[in-house]
């Protein structure tokens, strides 16, 4: 009765994490499900060198269990002593030589990949996109495309995208798992890399340098569309008129709060250098609310009012006038509107 019932608790606890881990893995977050070439890459070291560990840890466990069994202190032979081959000449050639071809066999596509990721030779006839890193937002410059954006970050699928990356304040670092490895983003000086996605979708980036408070939540997104869509959405954003006149009565006096609580001072429309704030160009297209809320009116209108509460430490609160509860839904009706483009998360199929 007793073991039936230990064992039944070792199942519980084992379904328990197996249950918890099911969680972890989320398609498009996932450097095991690759959808991009440096992603690939990557996977087909991690795979590389889990098998040669994977080999060196059985030949030692084989090893090991061998010289526990054979050579126990046995009954009527405890004085027994077996041979002893400390310095034989063979054996150390033998585990001297072995790990260096195990290591040359790591090291070898390991080098070649790095050099292979780090090339930006392709990079003059290629779209180069600036990437700011901000506590705790991300902004992108299209170069020589007059495109300012943040957050959402729209590629076109099967071509390499470089990237110019510096930070404006402390160090990010830059890392879409599905697509690509991780690259830090500086203050000082810029890094360069780049990403190629092979399939449409919506892929989930994250900051993985702990850059403050808000740091777990300095999450963007990278959009992959086919390159038809792709240069649809460029003449899109291209042709925002952010003096255009928002549609309603609501929305219209949103526009006016907008201009009179100074958010315009932080936050630009169009492709304006402002970068204190998000671009907020396609804000009525993005797929979240500061990269990481709901994109729905009631968080948009919670962001307004308090950003604090959704995002500690960010730059935004406290310097701006206060927002009624009234005014916030009219700026939020506004926001909503600036949708210049059909093409979206949606339309990358997700
Ligand atoms: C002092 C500069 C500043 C001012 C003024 C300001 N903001 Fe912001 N705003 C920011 C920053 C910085 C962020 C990004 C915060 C983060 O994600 O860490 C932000 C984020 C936002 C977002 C989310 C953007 C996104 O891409 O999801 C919205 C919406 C927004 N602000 C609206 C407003 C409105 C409306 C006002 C005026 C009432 C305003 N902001 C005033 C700096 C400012
Ligand atoms: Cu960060």
């Amino acid at each position: 009765m007793k073991g039936w019932m230990g064992k039944l608790r070792v199942l519980t606890l084992l379904g328990s994490i197996a249950l918890v881990l099911s969680g972890c893995g989320r398609e498009n977050l996932t450097a095991l499900i690759p959808k991009g070439y440096g992603a690939e890459k990557s996977l087909d070291l991690i795979i590389l060198s889990t098998v040669v560990m994977l080999f060196v840890l059985l030949i030692v466990m084989i090893l090991y269990v061998t010289v526990l069994v054979r050579f126990r202190k046995k009954k009527g032979k405890e004085d027994f002593i077996p041979k002893q081959v400390e310095g034989n000449k063979t054996l150390e050639t033998i585990w001297t030589v072995i790990p260096i071809i195990l290591l040359i066999i790591i090291a070898v596509p390991t080098t070649i990949a790095t050099f292979d990721l780090a090339d930006t030779e392709g990079s003059k006839k290629a779209l180069n996109v600036d990437v700011t890193g901000n506590q705790y937002w991300w902004h992108f410059n299209y170069n020589g495309q007059e495109i300012q954006t943040s957050q959402d970050l729209y590629i076109p699928t099967g071509e390499k995208v470089y990237l110019n990356m510096k930070s404006s304040d402390v160090i990010h670092s830059f890392w879409v798992p599905a697509i690509s490895g991780k690259m830090d983003v500086n203050p000082e000086n810029e890094n360069t890399m780049y990403i190629e996605a092979y399939e449409e979708g919506v892929y989930w980036g994250k900051c993985a340098e702990l850059c403050g408070p808000s740091h777990s939540l300095m999450d963007f997104k990278v959009i992959a569309v086919s390159p038809e869509e792709f240069e649809q959405w460029v003449s899109d954003m291209q042709s925002v008129d952010p003096k255009a006149v928002a549609e309603g009565e609501t929305a219209q006096q949103g526009q006016e709060l907008f201009q009179e609580k100074n958010c315009m001072g932080c936050h630009a429309i169009g492709s304006s250098p402002i970068q204190v704030g998000p671009n907020l160009t396609n804000f009525g297209d993005r797929t979240q609310v500061a990269g990481i809320k709901e994109h729905t009116k009631d968080n948009i209108v919670q962001w307004i009012m308090d950003p604090e509460s959704i995002k500690p430490g960010n730059k935004m609160t406290g310097n701006y006038p206060t927002v009624s509860k009234e005014e916030a839904n009219k700026i939020a009706d506004y926001l909503l509107q600036l949708q210049p483009s059909e093409i979206t998360s949606e339309s990358a199929g997700n």
